[in-house]
């Protein structure tokens, strides 16, 4: 009986062991193997070189002389080696811009580089690019714009099929294997159009025929990714900023914006930048943004390259997110990047080596709260640490929570923490939870959803710390394939002083450093000053003063910033009419948005804005702000600033002007010399610009 029943029960198992030594089943959508290429490449960057560069513009309009385009020095070599130097992958060379110049001798159009001066008309520049991807190994895609303001065609459906495919198809047979096709969602406009300069508008949805045009490309490059606003491999993360959200998913389910077929020009780009958890398709995202204001070179814009630590922040906005970085390059006119350029690249490349150049956590013992099937070898959390992206610690399929323990040995300095998933068996995991043992506590360091292709948690101060415990939440079991502990190098810059949007002050730093100090009492921060724990109020307003230190208590500069009074239980309003929502935008806190109504313009001369405090406060100074979108109507340029106990008797206190606020559309603050007891303030413009309604992102007292 006895024997019998443990037959029985061990024939029982034996599917059970064999079920449970199995790889996790997917979940939800998978990656196609060129999806997962594209996703290992993480930094590439597209390259704005052609006809824009020496017209100076950023869309060029289609009529620009050929003759014009003649670089002296263009090098590619020289170029992908900075590339190369900055850890960047790949590269993807814009081809063809909206202006429709060519920078291959296509025979689709005589607009193209054969008839220029360069090289006698001998030059290919795309050619060019791919023996320098070639010789240094990095990846090569194309962008060709579909919109072309210089083709008399464009509007016509003969543009599609005669010039714009034909052109893909040059470039796919011609230039090697792509690693990417990156499709703009340029939808028409004014242009040339071989001379006819109007206005083509298309439609949207159907005019470029996008999935017959997709099919081109698989055809011919069946390795290359389509980027486009809603894939189908890459989707655009909806800014030009180079940043993902938190979260940001993998999986997306595009929605138009126009009828019921999101394509490349129609989707609810804003819906991207997070994605959709379990969406209906995997479509991870693409972060673009020049490493200059503009994607083309202007000599303007000299000075304005992004600096090694904007790259770094940028890097883990995206990258570690779970995205790729696109990284525009704009060579200037002698077909070279500038040495300002240049050298932000390496620093920055060289910060990012030497951050991941070592993993604190390679030595580790690892303690999983369950491993699947009890088959270490195959599921255990060792595979954490491997150089294999794709070997992966599992559970067993009803641990969906696991906890892991990880002993360093000895304590170590950290502040930036990776993790990756599987991704070949999908996004599984919803969050995460860091714990680190400080102090014979087990204290949060950090906390994230959304984890995906690859995930770094950059933490604000450096760790010290021997055990970090992980602890997963997912709907299913897991597949982490890597968990990374690593050391950016310290770098002191000032602190970042700055509101919340709840009114809060906020101390950051550039890079993580080992603690930030600050006073608000006027005096200088240093080693005895409050260390920040996180943000904090200042309802009088006020100077906080606060400077970084490193592990070694190296200090860096001290940053100061002066906040106006905090705005709570203020009230406006006005001898204008006005909506009482977009009166509040002038003491909303928010320097992005403000009060500016463009219908109710009044020729009458009292232009006041009145605020009620609700309670008398001491004013010592007022501040404007204004308008911060560039543009300068509504933007007051002599005031007069008045105080009253009652609201109805006002003594003026200053009269003056706004001195260069147009050029430099900065906080205006002026002292009132004596300070003031008052409940209610008023702010009367005097002259404004274009003599329109008065423009208020903020008005303030301190
Ligand atoms: C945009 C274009 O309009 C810009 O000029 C630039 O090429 C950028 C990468 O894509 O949609």
């Amino acid at each position: 009986m006895r024997f019998s029943t443990l037959i029985i029960t061990s024939f029982l198992f034996i599917p059970v062991i064999l079920f449970a030594q199995s790889a996790p089943k997917p979940y939800g959508r998978l990656p196609s193997e060129r999806q997962l290429h594209w996703q290992e490449t993480e930094m590439y960057s597209i390259i704005h070189f052609s006809m824009a560069t020496f017209s100076d513009k950023e869309w060029g309009y289609g009529d620009e002389p050929l003759s014009s385009f003649a670089p002296s020095h263009f090098d590619a070599s020289k170029i992908l080696a900075t590339v190369k130097a900055a850890g960047i992958k790949g590269i993807v060379v814009v081809a063809k811009h909206h202006d429709g110049f060519c920078l291959w001798p296509t025979k689709t159009t005589s607009h193209n580089i054969s008839n220029t001066p360069y090289k006698n008309g001998k030059g290919d520049i795309v050619k060019e690019y791919q023996l320098a991807c070639k010789k240094l190994g990095l990846k090569m895609g194309i962008y060709c714009s579909p919109w072309d303001r210089n083709n008399q065609l464009y509007g016509d459906r003969k543009y599609v099929t005669e010039v714009y495919r034909k052109q893909l198809t040059e470039l796919y047979l011609n230039y090697g294997d792509l690693f990417m096709s990156w499709h703009d969602g340029a939808n028409g406009g004014d242009g040339f159009y071989g001379g006819a300069r109007s206005q083509r508008k298309i439609d949207k949805s159907n005019y470029y025929g996008w999935d017959s045009t997709f099919r081109i490309t698989r055809k011919l490059q069946s390795g290359a990714a389509i980027f486009g606003d809603a894939g189908p491999d890459v989707r655009w993360i909806g800014n030009e900023e180079g940043v993902a959200g938190e979260p940001c998913w993998e999986t997306f389910t595009p929605h138009a914006v126009e009828g019921d077929n999101p394509t490349n020009g129609n989707v609810k780009y804003w819906e991207s930048v997070n994605g959709t958890r379990d969406g209906k398709y995997w479509i991870p995202a693409e972060c673009d943004v020049p490493l200059r204001p503009g994607w083309f070179y202007h000599q303007s814009e000299d000075g304005q390259s992004k600096t090694p630590y904007q790259l770094v922040k940028l890097y883990y906005e995206s990258v570690g997110r779970g995205a790729c970085l696109d990284l525009g390059l704009s060579p200037d006119k002698s077909g070279l990047l500038t040495m300002e350029d240049t050298k932000n690249l390496k620093d920055f490349g060289a910060i990012i080596r030497s951050t991941f150049a070592v993993n604190l956590a390679k030595q580790a013992k690892f303690t999983a709260s369950d491993v699947r099937g009890k088959n270490a070898g195959l599921f255990g959390p060792q595979h954490l640490t491997d150089p294999d992206r794709y070997s992966y610690w599992a559970t067993n399929d009803n641990v969906a929570h696991p906890q892991l323990m990880i002993d360093l040995k000895r304590p170590e300095v950290f502040n930036v923490i990776r993790l990756r998933e599987n991704i070949k068996l999908g996004q599984r995991i919803d969050s995460v939870r860091i714990d680190a043992f400080i102090d014979n506590n087990w204290v949060k360091i950090a906390g994230v959803t959304s984890i995906g292709a690859n995930r770094l948690i950059r933490l604000k101060t450096n760790i010290l710390a021997q055990k970090i415990r992980l602890s997963v939440f997912a709907p299913v079991c897991i597949a982490l394939s890597d968990f990374g502990l690593f050391k950016e190098p310290d770098h002191l810059s000032p602190p970042i002083i700055r509101k919340t949007k709840d009114g809060k002050i906020e101390i950051t730093t550039d890079a993580p450093v080992r603690a930030l100090r600050y006073t608000i009492d006027g005096k200088s921060p240093g080693i005895l000053s409050k260390v920040y724990n996180g943000p904090f109020s200042l309802v009088d307003g006020g100077t906080v003063k606060a400077l970084s230190f490193s592990n070694s208590q190296k200090q860096s500069a001290v940053a100061v910033t002066t906040f106006d009074q905090d705005k709570n239980g203020w009230s406006v309003s006005s001898s204008l009419p006005s909506i009482p929502e977009a009166l509040n935008r002038a003491i909303d806190d928010n320097e992005q948005t403000f009060w500016f109504d463009e219908k109710n313009e009044q020729e009458s001369d009292i232009r006041e804005i009145i605020v009620d405090m609700g309670k008398p406060k001491l004013i010592t100074a007022f501040t404007y702000l204004p308008r911060q979108d560039k543009k300068p109507e509504g933007i007051i340029n002599s005031y007069e600033f008045y105080t009253s106990d009652d609201g109805k008797t006002w003594s003026a206190n200053s009269i003056g002007e706004f001195a260069n606020i147009i050029s430099n559309p900065i906080k205006q603050v002026v002292s009132l010399g004596k300070p003031i007891t008052a409940r209610y303030f008023k702010l009367a413009a005097k002259r404004i610009i274009n003599n329109r309604n008065p423009a208020i992102a903020e008005i303030g007292i301190r």
